[in-house]
C-alpha cells in the first residue's frame, strides 16, 4: 500500500571519498579513471542537497583501503531498528561493511549473514512497503532469502528482480521517487516483475543514469544534473527538482542513492 511505510530521510550517514577513488570499480558508467577531488566537489554537493532538503548527514571519514567505500549503500540495509549488514558482493570490497558495522552498533540491532550469502544494498529498493531485492553478479539467492525471511519478521513484504549481467544494481535502472511511483530505464529489466507498481516512469536508455533518484515528501526529488529527457519527464509528473553533478560519482558506476544509508 502507497505510503504505509514512513520513509522520511530524517537521518543518513555517508562516507568521504577514499584517497584511493582511482582505483574503484568502474565498469559500467566509467569512461574515465576516477578523480578524487573532482568526486569529493560532487559529494560535497550531494551532502548539501540532503541537508537541504531536511536529512541530518554524518559524514564517516575516508577509508584509504577501500576506494569504493564512499559507496555505503551496499553495506547495511535499515529494516525499522534492525541492520543487515552485507557480506559485500565484490572481493574488493569485503570488509567496507565492518567501518559501518561498528558506527550503526551504536544505535541498532546489527544482523550479520552466513559466509554463503552475498548481497550490496544497491540491490535493495524500497516500493511503498515492499523491499524489492535484486538478484544480480552481486547478490546471491542465499542473500537474498537470508534478507527476505528478516523483512518478513519485521511484516513487510518482498519481491525478488532478475538483473542482467549487464547492470550492476538493481538501484542502478530505478528507484522510487514518490509511494505508488518508480522510475525506470528502459531496456533491462522485466516489466512484468513490476505489475505491483501503479506508476512506472519510463526513461530512454541513454539516460539510464538518471533512473537512479532520491525521493523527498511533496514531490520533491534530487536528481543527477545533465539528463534533460528525464528533468522533463519528472517535471511533467509533478515533481520539484533538484539536481547534482553525479559525473566524478558516475565514472564509478556510482549513483545518488550508492552514497547513503537513510536511517530514519
Ligand atoms: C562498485 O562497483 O561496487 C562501485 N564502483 C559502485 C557501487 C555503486 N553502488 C550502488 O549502486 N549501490
Amino acid at each position: 500500500m502507497p505510503g504505509v511505510y514512513d520513509r522520511k530521510k530524517n537521518s543518513a550517514i555517508t562516507r568521504s571519498i577514499s584517497p584511493s577513488y582511482s582505483n574503484a570499480l568502474s565498469t559500467y558508467f566509467g569512461e574515465q579513471t576516477p578523480d578524487f577531488s573532482m568526486a569529493e566537489g560532487s559529494h560535497n554537493a550531494y551532502v548539501a542537497a540532503l541537508e537541504a532538503h531536511g536529512t541530518d548527514v554524518t559524514i564517516l571519514p575516508p577509508l584509504s583501503k577501500y576506494p569504493d567505500s564512499c559507496f555505503v549503500e551496499d553495506t547495511a540495509v535499515m529494516i525499522d531498528e534492525k541492520v543487515i549488514i552485507s557480506n559485500m558482493g565484490h572481493p574488493s570490497r569485503i570488509g567496507e561493511e565492518v567501518a559501518v558495522l561498528e558506527y550503526l552498533s551504536k544505535e541498532y540491532d546489527i544482523i550479520r549473514m552466513p559466509e554463503k550469502c552475498k548481497l550490496d544494498g544497491g540491490d535493495v529498493v524500497f516500493y511503498d512497503d515492499c523491499f524489492l531485492i535484486g538478484l544480480s553478479t552481486r547478490t546471491n539467492e542465499e542473500g537474498a532469502n537470508f534478507l527476505n525471511d528478516e523483512i518478513k519478521k519485521s511484516g513487510y513484504d518482498v519481491k525478488y528482480i532478475k538483473i542482467p549481467e549487464s547492470t550492476l544494481h538493481l538501484t542502478t535502472v530505478c528507484s522510487t521517487p514518490r509511494p505508488g511511483t518508480m522510475i525506470m530505464a528502459e531496456g533491462h529489466l522485466n516489466l512484468e516483475e513490476f505489475e505491483f507498481v501503479e506508476e512506472i516512469i519510463k526513461i530512454p536508455n541513454s539516460e539510464s543514469y538518471a533512473a537512479n533518484v532520491l525521493g523527498y515528501s511533496n514531490d520533491r526529488v534530487i536528481i543527477a544534473d545533465d539528463f534533460p529527457v528525464t528533468r522533463r519527464k519528472l517535471m511533467e509528473h509533478g515533481f520539484s527538482i533538484t539536481s547534482v553533478d553525479m559525473s566524478p560519482i558516475m565514472q564509478a558506476d556510482g549513483s545518488l542513492t550508492c552514497l547513503s544509508v537513510f536511517l530514519k
